[in-house]
C-alpha cells in the first residue's frame, strides 16, 4: 500500500485494527516464557485461526506476529541468526490469514536494551537493529509498518528513521502511556505526536497499558496538535491478577461503548491490545463503523519540543526568548572549558537560562581546537540532563546540524538556513527529514542584502525553496538581520519593516539577535530594550538574547502586556 493509498483508506471512515496477539495465543496454548515468534512458527494454525477470526470480525489491518522479532530480543533465545527466516515466515502466515480482505502490518517494538546515556546502546546501533528487521519485513511483503508499545520517544524515532531509510511504506506508530499521562520516559502525548508527525509517521497514537475510557485524555491531547490520523488500541481494561493469572475484565460491549468516546475525542484508527478477543473486535467494528470520525487536523501549529516539553510559538505572541549563552564566541572561559572537554559551564548556563525564563536554548559549539560535531552531540545530552527546554542547534556546518538533529529526541530549531548555495538544499532536506523548524537567514552568496527590498526578495526565495522541500510557513522563523544602528542609521527601521512584512503580509514568525542593534554604542541595554519594545509592536515573535538581563526580560513582559498577548498580565505581575 502506498502512503497515498493509506490516506485514502483513512479518509473512507474509521479503520479497525486487530485485537491482542499475545494474550489470545496464550489462551491457545502458548506457554509464558517461550520465544513467541518461534512458538508461532511451530504452531502456525494458532495464528492463522486467530487472524482469520479477526478479519471476519472486521479487522482491516492485522499485525504480523513479528512484534519482538528484532535481533536483540531474538538473541535472548539464541535465535538472532534466524531473524530473516522467522520474520519472513511470520509475515507469510499473516498474509495467508488476511488474504484479500485485510492489510498486513509489519510489527516492531522496543528491544529491551537501554539507549545511551542510560544504557550502552548507541542511537545508531539501535537504528541498525531496526533497519535489519524492517528490511526483512518489507521484503516479505508487508503493506504497512507499525511500531508499537513504545515507552521511549527516542527509540520510536530510531525505529521510524530505520523504516523511512529502508522503504516508503506507510508507518503507524503507537506509544504506551502510564497512568500519569506520560510514557515511562516522561514524554506526554502532544510531544510525541508533534515529533513523530514532523518526522513523517503516517498515523500516531497509543496502545496497551489502559482500557479505552482511560485513553480519552491522551487522544484529546494528541488531537489538538495532530495533522495525521490518531490511533487508539487499548487493552480490555487494566490488567488484574487473579489466582496468579493476569485477567482483563472489560467486556466486548463495554469496550465498544467506551471506544465511542475515543472516536469522539479524535481517534480514527482503533483496535484492541492485551486482553481483547475476537468478540471485542466484532463489537468494536459493529459500533465504530457507523460513527462519523472527527476531521483530521489540517492546521499545523508552530511548536518546538524537547523529549518532555512542548513550546508553542504563536504568531501573535507572547514574545519569547531563545537563550543565547551556550556559545563560546567571545567567551574565553567557555572556550577553554570546551577544549578541556568539560561541559560544566554549558550545564550551568542551561540551568540558569531556564530559571531566567528562556523558552528555548541555543547551543553553539563553534570554537577552535575541538571537534565541533562531537562536542555538539555531547552538549545536547548534557543539556538534556539538566533542562527540559527545546534546543536551537546553532552551527555553520551542515554536518554538525545533521548529526545533532539525528540524535535530538525532540523537535529542534535549526540556526540557521540562508540562500548560501553550498548548504541550502542540504539543510532544508535535513529540516524535513528530522522534522525540525528553522531560522531563515535572508542572506545569499552575495552576502548581506543591500536594501530591505533585496532582503525580502532573498527571504521569498528561501521560503519558496523550503515549500518545494515539503516544509511550510509554520516551520520557519525569519531572522530580521539586525544591523548596528551606529554603523547604519536606518538599521532599526529596516528591521522593523521586515518584522511588519513577515507578520502582516507573509504570516511568518520572526526572530532576531537583539543586541546587534546597539553594537558600538554606550549604555547598550537602553537601545536594546527600546528596540525590543518597538520590534514586538511591529510583529517580532522571538529574540535570541540573554534572559539573565532583567531589564530586557522585564521590557519583554511589558511589551507582551501592552500588546495584550495571552497570559501577559500574569507574566508582568510575576
Ligand atoms: N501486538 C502485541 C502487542 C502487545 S503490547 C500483542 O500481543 O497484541
Amino acid at each position: 500500500m502506498t502512503r497515498e493509498e493509506f490516506k485514502q483508506l483513512i479518509k473512507s471512515g474509521i479503520v479497525v485494527l486487530d485485537g491482542a496477539t499475545g494474550t489470545n495465543l496464550q489462551k491457545a496454548g502458548m506457554p509464558v516464557g517461550v520465544c513467541p515468534e518461534l512458538w508461532i512458527m511451530e504452531h502456525p494454525d494458532a495464528i492463522l485461526t486467530l487472524q482469520r477470526q479477526f478479519v471476519a470480525a472486521g479487522s482491516q489491518i492485522v499485525y504480523a506476529p513479528t512484534f519482538t522479532g528484532n535481533r536483540i530480543k531474538l538473541a535472548e533465545y539464541g535465535l538472532a541468526d534466524r531473524l530473516t527466516e522467522i520474520n519472513t515466515r511470520l509475515v507469510q502466515l499473516a498474509k495467508e490469514a488476511a488474504g484479500d480482505h485485510a492489510y498486513v502490518a509489519g510489527d516492531m517494538t522496543m528491544t529491551g536494551q537501554q539507549l545511551y546515556p542510560m544504557g550502552d546502546l548507541t542511537f545508531e546501533e539501535l537504528v541498525g537493529v531496526y533497519k535489519e528487521q524492517a528490511r526483512v519485513l518489507w521484503e516479505a511483503g508487508v503493506d504497512v509498518f507499525v511500531v508499537e508499545t513504545m515507552m521511549s520517544l527516542q527509540e520510536t524515532r530510531a525505529a521510524l528513521l530505520a523504516i523511512r531509510e529502508t522503504c516508503d511504506l506507510p508507518i503507524m506508530v503507537t506509544l504506551t502511556f502510564e497512568a500519569d499521562g506520560h510514557t515511562l520516559y516522561g514524554t506526554p502525548p502532544e510531544v510525541a505526536v508533534v515529533v513523530l508527525q514532523e518526522m513523517g509517521a503516517d498515523a500516531i497514537g497509543m496502545n496497551c497499558s489502559t482500557g479505552p475510557a482511560d485513553m480519552v485524555e491522551a487522544v484529546k491531547a494528541m488531537y489538538e496538535y495532530a495533522t495525521v490520523p490518531i490511533i487508539a488500541k487499548p487493552n480490555a481494561g487494566l490488567p488484574e491478577v487473579e489466582n496468579g493469572q493476569t485477567v482483563y475484565r472489560t467486556t466486548p460491549e463495554e469496550f465498544a461503548r467506551d471506544a465511542e468516546l475515543l472516536i469522539a475525542a479524535g481517534a480514527r484508527i482503533v483496535g484492541g491490545c492485551c486482553g481483547t478477543t475476537v468478540e471485542h473486535i466484532r463489537a468494536l467494528s459493529d459500533t465504530v463503523r457507523r460513527l462519523t470520525p472527527q476531521p483530521i487536523g489540517t492546521t499545523k501549529k508552530r511548536v518546538l519540543t524537547s523529549e518532555q516539553k512542548l513550546v508553542t510559538i504563536p504568531l501573535d505572541g507572547p514574545f519569547q526568548v531563545i537563550g543565547e549563552r551556550i556559545n563560546p564566541t567571545g567567551k574565553k572561559a567557555l572556550q577553554a572549558e570546551l577544549r578541556s572537554g568539560s561541559l560544566a559551564m554549558v550545564r550551568a548556563f542551561a540551568r540558569q537560562q531556564e530559571k531566567d525564563g528562556a523558552a528555548v536554548l541555543d547551543i553553539n559549539m563553534g570554537t577552535n581546537g575541538i571537534d565541533e560535531k562531537e562536542m555538539m552531540i555531547k552538549a545536547i545530552y548534557e543539556v538534556g540532563s539538566v533542562s527540559s527546554l527545546p534546543l536551537c542547534i546553532d552551527s555553520s556546518y551542515p554536518e554538525v546540524i545533521e548529526a545533532a538533529l539525528r540524535i535530538y529526541p525532540g523537535r529542534a530549531l535549526i540556526n540557521s538556513i540562508s540562500l548560501e548555495s553550498s548548504k541550502v538544499d542540504r539543510l532544508l532536506q535535513a529540516a524535513k527529514k528530522y522534522g525540525a523548524m528553522f531560522i531563515l537567514l535572508p542572506l545569499s552568496d552575495a552576502g548581506l542584502p543591500k536594501s530591505v527590498e533585496e532582503k525580502h526578495a532573498v527571504l521569498r526565495q528561501i521560503l519558496a525553496k523550503a515549500q518545494a522541500a515539503g516544509l511550510t510557513k509554520e516551520d520557519i522563523l525569519v531572522d530580521g538581520l539586525v544591523g548596528a544602528v551606529g554603523a547604519l542609521p536606518t538599521a532599526g527601521l529596516d528591521c522593523l519593516s521586515t518584522f511588519h512584512y513577515c507578520h502582516d503580509e507573509l504570516g511568518v514568525a520572526t526572530v532576531c539577535g537583539l543586541s546587534n542593534i546597539s553594537f558600538g554604542l554606550p549604555e547598550r541595554i537602553y537601545a536594546n530594550m527600546t528596540f525590543l519594545a518597538m520590534a514586538v509592536s511591529s510583529g517580532l515573535t522571538m529574540a535570541i538574547a540573554n534572559p539573565g538581563q532583567d531589564l530586557l526580560m522585564n521590557a519583554a513582559a511589558a511589551a507582551n502586556l501592552l500588546m495584550n498577548r495571552p497570559g501577559s498580565d500574569m507574566q508582568y505581575i510575576n
